[in-house]
């Protein structure tokens, strides 16, 4: 790999990046769930109803991009290696290409104005934006003066953000994520062994009780000026997994929105101290009790994508090669007009989706019919996977697809539960099953699911997932997902498939 020394600064060492090898930001989004956006009060809702990450609805129609405007980083993460991305908001063993901030707004308008869903700029690395403020507040401020409709996005590990809240403030930052691990210091002292503190390193318990202090004061600040405050949570078994809920707990009585646990990324290949030592990375049930053990108290987000700090596109798809600089050079912007473009455009997909929550509100409370047969059992719940572009219908190829949305379906509605990234394994529309490991690769990754919905499958691959135990289903292409989701479960009650496993009810309730 052709490896390229970033500029230096001071505070960090060692940032190295490629020129060619581009990749971003592809963890699942921070995300509520509908009825809580819909719940809200208006100034927070018009906030969050176009932000990919902060709205789950939102991030099937809206995109967002990062500019990798900032090299240097102020602390040490156990799981990070200064030569990748930050991987608080980024994956781990992808490198973004580094741009000055005249750069990041040509690139921010060249994207702007080729993909008109685009709402959201942010600055997530590849080290972390607050230790680059020169760097970070110049591309703000050009963007907010030249790109007056996009929302500006910043993600920090908070060492710095007290010294920067005045300084967002007046940029109309008003999205801020904070990775925040632990309240612990001795907690701290395992995933942060350094800080840069006044000019100097501290160590240990004592650097991570600063780091603590900082980003606790941050999102106090930044919760007083009216910012929307997400938290991001590394998980890492047997080191913060239990403290995690009162992380949640916490920074929510402090008055963070959104929680984000993201499992910990840790692959000897990358080099990291965690990497290295084999520290294991939580499987997708840990990862999804924990969620689910935070979600009594605090708003979760299940659809991050851990992208790269240069990601462009909806989440979970990755547009950055379509605008390197070389390519950027040679496009004719004129961001006015593509402005335009981009307002009728958004007021479309706003419409949309206020159609699409007045059905929801219709149908809320109505609980899922049950056939005669199934009277008096309480039926189980049933995951389904979904193969889809965006939209919020089911609109991919079943070999098409890179990742599936996992959802809940039960008899008190449907829920988005997560996303499982699988390799394409079909290149051309008739070709499904060339490729044997990539197929038995996603079908593997599928695990747990009993049904996935789809546009269309090839022979091959419908009859190994059957022979899985999965039943392929490609009747409900092009339709919105829950409702497609709600049919099938509605046909699997209808058929009494679910009664084979479904307990009697006053059995179930003194379980
Ligand atoms: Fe980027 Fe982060 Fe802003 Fe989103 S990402 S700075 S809040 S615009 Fe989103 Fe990517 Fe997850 Fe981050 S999916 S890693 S949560
Ligand atoms: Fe790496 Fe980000 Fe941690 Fe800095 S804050 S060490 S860039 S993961």
């Amino acid at each position: 790999m052709d490896l390229t020394v970033l500029d230096s600064d001071p505070v960090s060492e060692g940032e190295i990046a490629t020129e060619t090898d581009v990749k971003g930001c592809s963890a699942g989004a921070c995300g509520s769930t509908d009825d809580q956006v819909s719940q809200l009060p208006e100034s927070i809702r018009e906030k969050v109803q176009n932000h990919p990450c902060y709205s789950e609805e939102a991030h099937h129609y809206f995109a967002r991009m990062h500019v990798a405007v900032a090299p240097a980083c102020n602390i040490q993460c156990h799981y990070c290696n200064r030569k990748y991305d930050c991987a608080n908001e980024s994956r781990p063993g992808v490198v973004s290409e580094l741009l000055t901030p005249d750069e990041a707004v040509m690139k921010t308008k060249a994207v702007a104005a080729n993909i008109p869903q685009m709402t959201v700029l942010g600055i997530a690395g590849p080290g972390d934006p607050l230790a680059n403020p020169e760097k970070t507040f110049d591309t703000f401020r050009r963007l907010s003066a030249e790109a007056p409709d996009i929302k500006l996005c910043v993600s920090t590990n908070g060492l710095a953000l007290p010294d920067s809240v005045d300084e967002l403030s007046k940029h109309n930052i008003d999205h801020v994520t904070i990775t925040i691990n632990t309240l612990d210091p001795k907690i701290g002292a395992q995933i942060h062994p350094w800080i840069y503190w006044n000019n100097r390193r501290i160590y240990g318990e004592k650097g991570a009780k600063i780091l603590i202090a900082q980003q606790q004061k941050g999102l106090e600040m930044l919760v007083d000026r009216g910012i929307l405050v997400k938290v991001n949570s590394v998980l890492i078994p047997g080191v913060n997994d239990e403290h995690l809920k009162e992380v949640s707990r916490t920074v929510k009585s402090k008055g963070a929105f959104l929680h984000n646990v993201m499992p910990l990324i840790a692959e000897a290949e990358h080099g990291t101290f965690y990497g290295v030592m084999g520290q294991r990375s939580p499987d997708a049930e840990e990862l999804q009790d924990l969620q689910d053990a935070c979600a009594g108290d605090m708003n979760m987000m299940r659809h991050c994508r851990q992208c790269r700090a240069d990601a462009v596109g909806l989440l979970g798809e990755d547009r950055g090669s379509e605008f390197t600089l070389d390519k950027i050079a040679k496009m004719d912007i004129d961001y006015d007009a593509a402005m335009k473009v981009r307002a009728v455009v958004h007021a479309g997909i706003a419409e949309e989706l206020a159609e699409k929550e007045e059905k929801k509100a219709r149908i809320a409370g109505v609980v899922v019919p049950q056939s005669d047969s199934s009277q008096g059992l309480d039926l189980p719940p049933v995951l389904m996977a979904v193969a889809t572009s965006g939209g919020g219908v089911i609109n991919k190829h079943f070999g098409h697809a890179t990742e599936f949305l996992v959802y809940e379906a039960s008899t008190k509605g449907v829920r988005f539960i997560s996303h499982r990234k699988v390799d394409q394994f079909c290149i051309g529309d008739d070709e499904c099953g060339e490729k044997e490991s990539a197929l038995a690769g996603s079908i593997r990754s599928l695990q747990g699911c009993e049904v996935v919905l789809c546009s269309k499958i090839g022979y091959e691959p419908w009859e190994q997932l059957e022979n899985a135990g999965i039943q392929p289903n490609g009747e409900h292409a092009m339709e919105p997902i829950e409702e497609a989701i709600q049919s099938v479960y509605q046909e699997m009650i209808d058929s009494g498939k679910l009664n084979e496993t479904a307990q009697p009810m006053e059995e179930s309730v003194s379980a």
